[in-house]
């Protein structure tokens, strides 16, 4: 199968419980490579632009409010099948019913703060690839 990218951030909440590190370290374990990576700071503005599919929401402002309250670290990964496979390693977004063993049941605190964000298709994750990084940060990792 050929390789894909999915576009993960880890949340502020993975920041500020600090646990870039080991969630990281779950990531590269289970096969992911790391392409592209950055720590920035979402403004609520720019959470609404990445998150535009859910402005109809009730949870949109929450929602925003929450991404953009501190740092996130979004991260390029690429692997065969990684759309999938990270969403199967991440678990379901409400942690409650996450499987035993992915990242969101592990650390996540409810269904707003749930870690980390993975692409839901190849075409969401180049879109949200290219909301964080420039073209040529994400050339210049090209194997
Ligand atoms: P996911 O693809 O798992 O990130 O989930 P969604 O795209 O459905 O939702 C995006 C984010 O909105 C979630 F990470 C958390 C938040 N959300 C809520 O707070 N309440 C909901 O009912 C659904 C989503």
């Amino acid at each position: 199968m050929a390789k894909q990218r999915t576009l993960a951030i880890l949340k502020p909440d993975c920041v500020r419980k600090e646990l870039i590190g080991e969630v990281l370290r779950q990531i590269q374990e289970a096969g992911f490579v790391i392409k592209a990576m950055k720590m920035t700071r979402l403004t609520k503005q720019t959470a609404g632009g990445f998150y535009a599919v859910h402005r109809e929401k009730p949870f949109f402002d929450e929602l925003t409010t929450f991404m953009s309250s501190g740092p996130c670290v979004p991260v390029v990964l690429e692997k065969e099948n990684a759309i999938e496979d990270f969403r199967t390693l991440i678990g379901a977004t409400n942690p409650a019913n996450a499987d035993a063993g992915t990242i969101r049941k592990e650390f996540a605190d409810s269904m707003g703060e749930n870690i980390v964000h993975g692409s839901d298709s190849e075409e969401n994750g180049n879109i949200e690839a290219a909301y964080f990084f420039a073209e040529s940060e994400l050339v210049a990792n090209e194997s």
